[in-house]
């Protein structure tokens, strides 16, 4: 049966959020955006709701009344630990704890390839791996997956966890070439996943067919995403005389790249 109440999209001032919000409306109909900053003026179709994530009353009234859920919201960069509790830990919860109270969902959230950014880029990874958080704002997402698994498993919750890699309109840099999603790509993750019958807690890679990708979306076969972007097409301006680049060097050797890198300082015995 359609879902005929608003979609709600959290994070919608952000980048993809604001690529995202016609896409969704003419897909899904209405749509209802959050953000804890103003964004006006609201497109047709679309309700915008200011609202702090932190804060579980707010996030019930943004929550309350809305089916599909895209938890993009939140702090998408590493920062100090009392503002990331704040944004993505309390704030994570608190979409799924409302959406649990007032029975609206499925959820596509954004997790991110920092909650996996310690493998190195001669891993191969798929959704059955352990968790290897880069930062702090990984481990904020890798708690989000754990509370994804939660509800699933307690309320029979239905959430997409996307570790979303890197999306942007095309890779700048290359670590890119493995990391890339377009917005395109994202659209029919996100689109798959509500086309998904049951997703219960679903882990998936956010990463367009790149030749170079480190991940597999085989243990979530059950969605039914089909990337039309590679990455592979950009080589050759991102790698002119080839690959130079000191594979030892942390931002290279991980596959969080520079959130890996950044502060790190292994104890030496
Ligand atoms: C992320 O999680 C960030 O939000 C985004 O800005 C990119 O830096 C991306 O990861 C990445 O790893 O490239």
């Amino acid at each position: 049966m359609t879902d005929t109440r608003p979609t709600l999209l959290t994070g919608a001032a952000g980048i993809l959020g604001r690529w995202l919000r016609p896409r969704l409306i003419e897909k899904y109909g209405a749509l209802r955006s959050s953000d804890i900053v103003d964004f006006a003026p609201a497109l047709h179709g679309e309700e915008i709701v200011i609202a702090d994530l932190a804060d579980f009353s707010s996030v019930e009234r943004v929550v309350k009344g809305a089916g599909r859920i895209i938890h993009f919201g939140g702090i998408s960069y590493e920062t100090t630990f009392d503002r990331i509790l704040g944004a993505n830990i309390a704030g994570t919860y608190n979409v799924f704890e409302a959406a649990r109270l007032h029975d609206a969902g499925p959820i596509v959230y954004a997790s991110s390839n920092h909650a996996i950014g310690f493998y190195t880029r001669d891993d191969r990874l798929d959704a059955g791996v352990r968790q290897r958080p880069d930062c702090l704002y990984g481990v904020s997402k890798a708690f989000g997956e754990d509370l994804a698994s939660f509800f699933a498993d307690k309320y029979g919750m239905d959430i997409a966890c996307l570790r979303i890699g890197t999306a942007r309109p095309h890779p700048v840099d290359p670590r890119h070439l493995s990391t890339w999603q377009s917005y395109e790509d994202l659209l029919r993750m996100i689109e798959a996943c509500f086309a998904t019958p049951k997703l219960g807690c679903t882990i998936l890679y956010g990463v367009s067919n790149n030749d170079r990708s480190w991940w597999s979306n085989q243990l979530a076969s059950h969605v039914d995403y089909h990337p039309k972007d590679n990455a592979e097409s950009f080589a050759a301006t991102l790698l002119p005389d080839g690959d130079r680049r000191d594979f030892e060097d942390p931002a290279v050797k991980y596959q969080g790249g520079p959130f890996a890198a950044e502060g790190y300082a292994p104890r030496r015995r």
